[in-house]
């Protein structure tokens, strides 16, 4: 690891940290239909759209560190707040969900959580009470060769998405999908890790009566977790996946990217799901989600289409700005400046 003792340096470096090319989810696709994912510009917007996507701080496409794992930013990002919809989605099809983009040097596993919101659903759910339990997960693939091929490295070559299932006996109802890259680039040393959550809410709907237990976010790791604390710069055999263990209705899926065939609108509120075949209600009747049927059938070949939602971040991260007269605001913003001058440091380093 590159140390740096120039002040100049640093100074160049913690500016870039606005520019860096971290990432977050621009959106989702289930069975064609694409769901827009939270845009930062629509906290600028009197009325932003109503989308599936939680709310969350991360505007400089930051991360969660490991000194906070106890706290509710883990659960679906910085300051995460409800989504105000939900998308559709029946037990047993697959959500394609799409990064804006991924750096190279963020080595680390791919994970995919559900939480049941219960009968209230998702959009006013306190975060705090959601008990996650794991669907899908990628860690190490290949170790032969520090710093190693991960499921991070297998998102890049898939078109900067990833696919995962909902287990087809899962209950009908509303969830979160707690997606989560975890990047191990600086995870040797304490506090390095970087997780980077996303959530979407969901009404999955279908037949299933598995209801798995679950972890509250603020229970899914530790610091000290063997898979946090962990050196990716050696030659490694294996790699222990943090968090619970898999529920046994999961289902390990092979990467491939979804067409999109049209746009979708989230729902709100608490009515079924539109149509039985739990298609969503953008698409024609037609658009059963059974492979049979010849236009909907998911084809992983065609390209997405051109991320027209692409963030664009002008404005260097002022979240970090301390309110005047408050010394424990000041030191968090020292710390979190300090992340940045780190985090900045091993992009341009490391990609
Ligand atoms: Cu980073």
């Amino acid at each position: 690891m590159p140390t740096f003792t120039s002040k100049s340096l640093l100074t160049v470096l913690a500016g870039a940290a606005s520019v860096a090319a971290h990432g977050h989810v621009s959106n989702i696709v289930i069975n064609g239909d694409l769901y827009q994912g939270y845009d930062s510009s629509f906290n600028y917007m009197a009325n932003p759209p109503v989308v599936a996507a939680w709310k969350a701080n991360n505007q400089d496409n930051g991360f969660v560190a490991p000194d906070a794992f106890s706290s509710p930013d883990i659960i679906c990002h910085k300051d995460a707040t409800n989504a105000k919809g939900h998308a559709v989605v029946k037990a047993g099809d697959k959500i394609s969900i799409q990064w804006e983009t991924w750096p190279e040097s963020h080595h680390g596993p791919v994970i995919d959580y559900l939480a049941n919101c219960g009968t209230a659903g998702c959009e006013t759910v306190d975060k705090t009470a959601l008990e996650f339990f794991k669907i899908d997960e990628v860690g190490l693939i290949d170790g032969s060769a520090a710093p190693g091929k991960w499921g991070s490295d297998q998102l890049i070559a898939n078109n900067n998405s990833w696919l995962v299932e909902i287990p087809a006996n899962i209950a009908p109802g509303f969830y979160v999908l707690r997606h989560e890259i975890i990047a191990l680039h600086s995870a040797g040393q304490p506090n390095g890790a970087q997780n980077y959550p996303q959530c979407f809410n969901l009404q999955v709907t279908g037949s299933g009566t598995e209801k798995p237990a679950g972890v509250k976010g603020t229970a899914l790791y530790t610091p000290n977790d063997k898979g946090i604390s962990f050196n990716i710069y050696q030659p490694m055999t294996s790699y222990p996946i943090p968090g619970p263990a898999l529920i046994k209705d999961a289902v390990s899926v092979a990467q491939a990217h979804s067409a999109v065939t049209a746009t979708a609108t989230a729902l709100t509120g608490l009515a079924a799901a539109p149509a039985a075949t739990g298609a969503p209600a953008t698409t024609s009747a037609a658009a059963a989600p059974a492979v049979t049927t010849t236009k909907a059938a998911a084809v992983p070949t065609t390209t997405l289409v051109p991320s027209a939602t692409k963030a664009v971040t002008t404005a260097a991260p002022q979240a970090t700005k301390p309110a005047k007269g408050s010394c424990q605001k000041r030191r968090a913003a020292r710390r979190a400046a300090a992340l940045a001058r780190r985090h900045a440091r091993d992009v341009a380093f490391l990609d």
